[in-house]
């Protein structure tokens, strides 16, 4: 009879400036591994985003190695796909590294062998393969062209992706995949990226543990973190009950900031006890600007109170004198476009132009590229596109037609300072156009 753990979502790494949610994220993991080591399991399964990014800090690496090692010196085969987190495509991610010392095995190997998916076979007789997380619809794609193997046996595929039909109303649509995109035929599915516990056991038995403790507010406001035990293929879900969290919020609409304070006065005189306290507070308040409040020293207070941390949240909290900017797009381009259409009233510049200019000027140092010619490389990208810029402005038409814009340069120049070695200042360039 087979055992293993499933694993998802551990984003170590995750809360850096906290370092109490820091440390239980951590201890949330090594939890787990030492659960799944005690319970005798056969191998562990990590379904992706183990470090909550590609280049996590040293320190964080070092707890997981140990502890993943302790693991494997205990006859404990790991195999883990990528995260949405913890993957680059244009750089080695840690897990890489971690994979070539063998701390665990990638289960994805169709990148290197010709889009054929190839499956591992653990000691315990079952085969595992998978597919690794991506952002945006890279992965989708990859679900769409690729020949999945026939299973033979028991087997495991190991994925990180929302699957539309089962996916939280928060997550794109256009995100997902549909479950009709999953191979046949396997034991068990064993899911990540969701951040939540979902069970779904039709023709085809799909779980998803949810994070082990969390990596963000929303996450930590879930009642639910833990992980599997699968057993002859029935997962039992083991729960984490520590740390406790007390939830509060306050609603702060038509307050002013002093009576804001006194409704935070009321809540701090309440019997409350716990090791973790999720404060929200949102609303606009009529009168002051949040600023007027010194939130650190509201920590401190609930802090005195017998709380190790405080997780204030006050996104949604704005004075009726600043316009906030909010944020809920999850890609890093939605955010930006955004933003930028929402200020596109305080600029001369077009959203079109704003976006490609910002592309240009992110682009990264490439691999044997010396920081002279990286740097010359994304002035002259950036000259370039300034010199077009009436195109842009003009619709985009002109430049399908290839027309080079040469006869807008002159009026394009005036607002561009020239620098010495012909270099070129965008200080007066769209920067201070507000
Ligand atoms: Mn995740």
């Amino acid at each position: 009879m087979v055992k293993f753990a499933h694993i998802a979502d551990c984003h170590l790494g995750a809360f850096s400036r906290d370092q109490v949610l820091k440390e239980y994220n951590l201890e949330a993991f090594e939890k787990a591994i030492e659960i799944s080591k005690n319970r005798d399991v056969d191998f562990i399964i990590i379904a992706g985003d183990l470090f909550h990014n590609p280049h996590p800090d040293m320190e964080i690496v070092d707890r997981a190695v140990k502890k993943l090692m302790d693991a494997r010196k205990n006859g404990i085969n790991i195999y883990s796909v990528y995260g949405s987190h913890d993957y680059k495509i244009s750089q080695a991610s840690l897990l890489d590294v971690l994979a070539s010392a063998d701390v665990f095995k990638k289960v994805v190997t169709y990148l290197e062998k010709d889009n054929v998916l190839e499956f591992e076979e653990d000691s315990s007789g079952v085969s595992i393969t998978g597919l690794s997380g991506r952002k945006n619809r890279a992965d989708i794609s990859y679900f769409d062209e690729l020949d999945f193997p026939e299973p033979k046996g028991e087997s495991i595929f190991v994925f990180h992706s929302p699957i539309a039909e089962l996916k939280p109303a928060d997550i794109h649509e256009d995100r997902s995949l549909p479950l009709s995109l999953l191979p046949d035929n396997f034991s068990y599915y064993a899911g990540g990226h969701i951040h939540e516990r979902i069970e779904h056991h039709d023709e085809k038995a799909i779980y998803y543990p949810g994070p082990t403790f969390g990596a963000n507010y929303t996450d930590l406001e879930r009642d639910q973190r833990g992980f599997y035990i699968v057993e002859d293929f029935e997962p039992e879900y083991i729960s984490f009950d520590e740390p406790q969290f007390i939830k509060e919020r306050i609603n702060a609409d038509g307050l002013k900031t002093d009576e804001l304070r006194d409704e935070m006065d009321r809540l701090y005189e309440e019997d409350m006890e716990g090791d973790i306290l999720l404060l929200k507070i949102s609303g606009t308040l009529s009168e002051g600007v949040p600023s007027d409040i010194d939130f650190s020293e509201v920590r401190r207070r609930f802090r005195d109170k017998g709380f190790k941390t405080v997780f204030l949240n006050r996104r949604e909290l704005e004075g009726k004198e600043i316009e906030r900017i909010k944020v809920k797009e999850e890609k890093e381009e939605d955010v930006e476009t955004r933003l930028l259409e929402d200020s596109s009233g305080e600029s001369e510049l077009s959203v079109n132009f704003q976006e490609e200019l910002l592309s240009v000027l992110k682009s990264g140092q490439k691999d044997g590229e010396t920081s002279t010619d990286y740097e010359n490389r994304i002035w002259n990208g950036a000259w370039e596109l300034i010199k077009r810029r009436d195109e842009y402005e003009n619709g985009k038409d002109r430049l399908k037609e290839g027309e080079n814009g040469d006869d807008q340069e002159l009026e394009t120049q005036e607002k561009v300072k020239k620098g010495k070695d012909g270099q070129i200042s965008l200080t007066d360039f769209g920067g201070n156009q507000r």
